[in-house]
Protein backbone atom coordinates (compact mmCIF):
# COMPACT_ATOMS: atom_id res chain seq x y z
CA UNK A 1 0.00 0.00 0.00
CA UNK A 2 0.98 3.59 -0.85
CA UNK A 3 1.21 5.70 2.36
CA UNK A 4 1.65 9.49 1.49
CA UNK A 5 3.45 11.33 4.61
CA UNK A 6 1.46 14.09 4.21
CA UNK A 7 2.58 17.93 6.02
CA UNK A 8 -0.24 20.03 6.31
CA UNK A 9 0.30 22.99 4.10
CA UNK A 10 2.94 21.72 2.16
CA UNK A 11 4.38 20.96 -1.83
CA UNK A 12 2.53 17.89 -0.26
CA UNK A 13 -0.76 18.80 -2.00
CA UNK A 14 0.04 18.10 -5.49
CA UNK A 15 0.85 14.42 -4.45
CA UNK A 16 -2.20 13.57 -3.40
CA UNK A 17 -3.73 15.58 -6.10
CA UNK A 18 -1.05 13.23 -8.40
CA UNK A 19 -2.50 10.03 -6.43
CA UNK A 20 -5.98 10.74 -7.34
CA UNK A 21 -5.16 11.69 -11.01
CA UNK A 22 -4.29 8.22 -11.36
CA UNK A 23 -6.96 6.69 -9.29
CA UNK A 24 -4.66 4.53 -6.91
CA UNK A 25 -5.31 3.59 -3.42
CA UNK A 26 -3.38 4.83 -0.41
CA UNK A 27 -3.36 6.13 2.69
CA UNK A 28 -2.55 9.04 4.11
CA UNK A 29 -0.53 10.24 7.14
CA UNK A 30 -0.46 13.38 8.66
CA UNK A 31 1.84 15.57 9.90
CA UNK A 32 1.20 18.50 11.43
CA UNK A 33 3.73 21.64 11.31
CA UNK A 34 4.84 23.53 14.53
CA UNK A 35 3.24 25.99 15.10
CA UNK A 36 6.45 28.23 16.08
CA UNK A 37 8.65 27.47 13.76
CA UNK A 38 6.62 26.23 11.04
CA UNK A 39 8.79 22.95 10.83
CA UNK A 40 8.04 19.68 10.39
CA UNK A 41 8.17 17.32 13.36
CA UNK A 42 10.91 15.17 13.91
CA UNK A 43 8.83 12.06 13.44
CA UNK A 44 9.32 12.46 9.82
CA UNK A 45 12.95 12.28 9.91
CA UNK A 46 11.78 8.63 11.18
CA UNK A 47 10.80 8.17 7.26
CA UNK A 48 13.29 9.98 5.62
CA UNK A 49 16.44 11.54 7.60
CA UNK A 50 15.85 14.84 5.57
CA UNK A 51 12.23 14.94 7.37
CA UNK A 52 10.54 16.72 4.64
CA UNK A 53 7.26 16.72 3.02
CA UNK A 54 6.11 15.00 0.74
CA UNK A 55 7.53 11.92 1.27
CA UNK A 56 5.70 8.25 -0.08
CA UNK A 57 6.60 4.88 0.88
CA UNK A 58 5.48 2.12 -1.14
CA UNK A 59 6.44 -1.47 0.50
CA UNK A 60 9.75 -1.58 1.11
CA UNK A 61 10.44 1.55 -1.07
CA UNK A 62 10.67 5.12 0.12
CA UNK A 63 11.08 7.90 -2.34
CA UNK A 64 11.51 11.86 -0.95
CA UNK A 65 11.24 14.94 -3.50
CA UNK A 66 8.46 15.93 -5.44
CA UNK A 67 9.78 15.56 -8.79
CA UNK A 68 11.07 12.22 -8.13
CA UNK A 69 7.76 11.00 -6.36
CA UNK A 70 6.00 12.32 -9.32
CA UNK A 71 8.19 10.09 -11.57
CA UNK A 72 8.23 7.25 -9.47
CA UNK A 73 4.25 7.59 -9.14
CA UNK A 74 3.71 7.90 -12.94
CA UNK A 75 6.36 5.33 -14.39
CA UNK A 76 5.05 2.92 -11.48
CA UNK A 77 1.50 3.13 -12.25
CA UNK A 78 0.24 4.78 -14.88
CA UNK A 79 -0.51 2.41 -16.96
CA UNK A 80 -2.25 0.49 -14.78
CA UNK A 81 -5.57 2.11 -15.27
CA UNK A 82 -6.69 3.16 -18.09
CA UNK A 83 -9.41 5.99 -17.14
CA UNK A 84 -7.32 8.58 -15.97
CA UNK A 85 -6.84 11.64 -17.84
CA UNK A 86 -3.05 11.83 -16.99
CA UNK A 87 -0.40 11.56 -19.68
CA UNK A 88 3.23 10.90 -19.26
CA UNK A 89 5.07 12.35 -22.61
CA UNK A 90 7.13 10.00 -24.98
CA UNK A 91 10.95 10.21 -24.42
CA UNK A 92 12.47 12.31 -27.45
CA UNK A 93 9.46 13.95 -27.86
CA UNK A 94 9.13 18.31 -27.87
CA UNK A 95 6.54 17.22 -24.78
CA UNK A 96 8.58 15.33 -23.10
CA UNK A 97 11.43 18.00 -23.15
CA UNK A 98 8.30 20.42 -21.56
CA UNK A 99 7.89 18.16 -19.26
CA UNK A 100 11.33 17.26 -17.98
CA UNK A 101 11.92 21.22 -18.38
CA UNK A 102 8.93 22.63 -16.16
CA UNK A 103 9.34 19.47 -13.65
CA UNK A 104 12.75 20.82 -12.64
CA UNK A 105 12.05 24.46 -13.28
CA UNK A 106 9.46 24.36 -10.52
CA UNK A 107 11.86 23.53 -7.67
CA UNK A 108 15.15 24.19 -9.46
CA UNK A 109 14.59 28.10 -10.40
CA UNK A 110 11.23 29.09 -9.42
CA UNK A 111 11.14 27.61 -5.52
CA UNK A 112 14.46 29.05 -4.38
CA UNK A 113 13.55 32.98 -4.43
CA UNK A 114 10.14 32.70 -3.38
CA UNK A 115 11.33 30.88 -0.11
CA UNK A 116 14.09 33.39 0.15
CA UNK A 117 11.34 35.97 -0.39
CA UNK A 118 9.22 33.74 2.20
CA UNK A 119 12.39 34.13 5.08
CA UNK A 120 13.07 37.47 4.35
CA UNK A 121 9.26 38.72 4.71
CA UNK A 122 9.83 36.84 8.18
CA UNK A 123 12.58 38.29 9.10
CA UNK A 124 11.00 41.47 8.54
CA UNK A 125 8.12 41.23 11.06
CA UNK A 126 10.25 39.55 13.31
CA UNK A 127 13.55 41.86 13.74
CA UNK A 128 13.63 43.35 17.30
CA UNK A 129 14.59 46.38 18.85
CA UNK A 130 13.16 48.82 16.81
CA UNK A 131 16.58 50.01 15.96
CA UNK A 132 17.37 46.54 14.93
CA UNK A 133 14.68 46.30 12.88
CA UNK A 134 14.80 49.19 11.19
CA UNK A 135 18.46 48.10 9.73
CA UNK A 136 16.78 44.60 8.70
CA UNK A 137 14.11 46.06 6.99
CA UNK A 138 16.24 48.28 5.14
CA UNK A 139 18.62 45.47 3.98
CA UNK A 140 15.86 42.93 3.08
CA UNK A 141 14.16 46.19 0.85
CA UNK A 142 17.86 46.44 -0.72
CA UNK A 143 18.02 42.39 -1.66
CA UNK A 144 14.33 42.30 -2.61
CA UNK A 145 14.88 45.16 -4.92
CA UNK A 146 17.97 44.59 -6.53
CA UNK A 147 17.85 40.71 -6.13
CA UNK A 148 14.99 38.33 -5.32
CA UNK A 149 12.33 40.87 -6.56
CA UNK A 150 13.56 40.89 -10.32
CA UNK A 151 14.09 37.52 -10.49
CA UNK A 152 11.03 36.28 -9.36
CA UNK A 153 9.02 39.16 -12.01
CA UNK A 154 11.37 37.26 -14.98
CA UNK A 155 9.95 33.98 -13.83
CA UNK A 156 6.50 35.12 -13.34
CA UNK A 157 6.42 36.81 -16.60
CA UNK A 158 7.94 33.68 -17.69
CA UNK A 159 5.15 31.60 -16.94
CA UNK A 160 2.86 33.40 -17.91
CA UNK A 161 3.83 34.19 -21.62
CA UNK A 162 4.23 30.13 -21.81
CA UNK A 163 0.39 29.84 -20.51
CA UNK A 164 -0.67 32.30 -22.48
CA UNK A 165 -0.13 29.59 -25.86
CA UNK A 166 -0.69 26.83 -23.86
CA UNK A 167 -3.26 25.52 -21.48
CA UNK A 168 -0.80 22.71 -19.80
CA UNK A 169 2.72 23.02 -19.43
CA UNK A 170 4.16 20.17 -21.70
CA UNK A 171 1.63 19.46 -24.63
CA UNK A 172 -2.14 19.35 -24.62
CA UNK A 173 -2.78 17.57 -21.69
CA UNK A 174 -2.44 17.41 -18.11
CA UNK A 175 0.94 15.48 -17.11
CA UNK A 176 3.29 15.38 -13.94
CA UNK A 177 4.67 19.09 -14.73
CA UNK A 178 1.53 20.65 -14.51
CA UNK A 179 1.45 18.46 -10.73
CA UNK A 180 4.75 20.03 -9.95
CA UNK A 181 4.08 23.33 -11.12
CA UNK A 182 0.51 23.44 -8.79
CA UNK A 183 2.49 24.30 -6.19
CA UNK A 184 4.37 27.35 -6.18
CA UNK A 185 1.21 29.21 -8.64
CA UNK A 186 -1.35 28.55 -5.72
CA UNK A 187 0.69 30.12 -3.55
CA UNK A 188 1.27 33.24 -5.49
CA UNK A 189 -2.45 33.28 -6.02
CA UNK A 190 -3.15 32.83 -2.61
CA UNK A 191 -0.79 35.98 -1.43
CA UNK A 192 -2.39 38.08 -4.05
CA UNK A 193 0.77 38.82 -6.18
CA UNK A 194 -0.92 37.42 -9.70
CA UNK A 195 -3.45 40.30 -10.67
CA UNK A 196 -1.04 41.35 -13.63
CA UNK A 197 -0.81 37.60 -15.02
CA UNK A 198 -4.48 36.21 -15.82
CA UNK A 199 -3.19 33.52 -17.25
CA UNK A 200 -1.15 31.90 -14.21
CA UNK A 201 -5.01 32.60 -12.21
CA UNK A 202 -6.89 30.74 -15.02
CA UNK A 203 -4.04 27.69 -14.44
CA UNK A 204 -4.90 27.42 -10.69
CA UNK A 205 -8.99 27.96 -11.26
CA UNK A 206 -8.79 25.01 -13.95
CA UNK A 207 -6.86 22.82 -11.33
CA UNK A 208 -8.54 23.61 -8.61
CA UNK A 209 -11.91 22.56 -10.84
CA UNK A 210 -10.44 19.12 -11.27
CA UNK A 211 -12.44 16.39 -9.40
CA UNK A 212 -9.29 14.59 -8.39
CA UNK A 213 -7.71 17.85 -6.84
CA UNK A 214 -11.19 18.35 -5.21
CA UNK A 215 -11.19 14.60 -3.49
CA UNK A 216 -7.49 15.51 -2.89
CA UNK A 217 -8.55 18.30 -0.44
CA UNK A 218 -11.24 16.20 0.97
CA UNK A 219 -8.51 13.62 1.84
CA UNK A 220 -5.96 16.35 3.16
CA UNK A 221 -7.94 18.43 5.37
CA UNK A 222 -7.32 21.97 5.18
CA UNK A 223 -5.28 23.63 2.88
CA UNK A 224 -4.48 27.36 2.97
CA UNK A 225 -3.87 27.63 -0.90
CA UNK A 226 -6.71 27.46 -2.16
N1 LIG B 1 12.43 20.09 -2.95
C1 LIG B 1 11.69 19.37 -1.94
C2 LIG B 1 11.31 20.35 -0.84
C3 LIG B 1 10.68 19.68 0.36
C4 LIG B 1 10.31 20.73 1.42
O1 LIG B 1 11.07 21.68 1.68
N2 LIG B 1 9.14 20.55 2.04
C5 LIG B 1 8.68 21.48 3.04
C6 LIG B 1 7.17 21.60 2.94
S1 LIG B 1 6.64 22.55 1.57
C7 LIG B 1 8.94 20.95 4.43
O2 LIG B 1 8.93 19.76 4.67
N3 LIG B 1 9.09 21.88 5.39
C8 LIG B 1 9.19 21.57 6.79
C9 LIG B 1 10.57 21.57 7.31
O3 LIG B 1 11.50 21.96 6.60
O4 LIG B 1 10.75 21.18 8.48
C10 LIG B 1 10.46 18.74 -2.60
O5 LIG B 1 9.98 19.26 -3.60
O6 LIG B 1 9.98 17.71 -2.12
Amino acid sequence: MIVLHHLNNSRSQRILWLLEELNLEYQVKPYQRDSVTNLAPNTLTLIHPLGKSPIITDGEVTVAESGAIIEYLIGTYLNDKKDNQLRDPERGTEEHRQYTYWLHFAEGTLMPPFVAKLVLDKVRVSAKPFFVKMIANKIVDQLMASYYGPIIAKNMDYIESHLSHNKWFAGDELSGADIQMSFPLEAAVARGTTQEFPNITKFVETIHARPAYQAALEKGGKYDYV
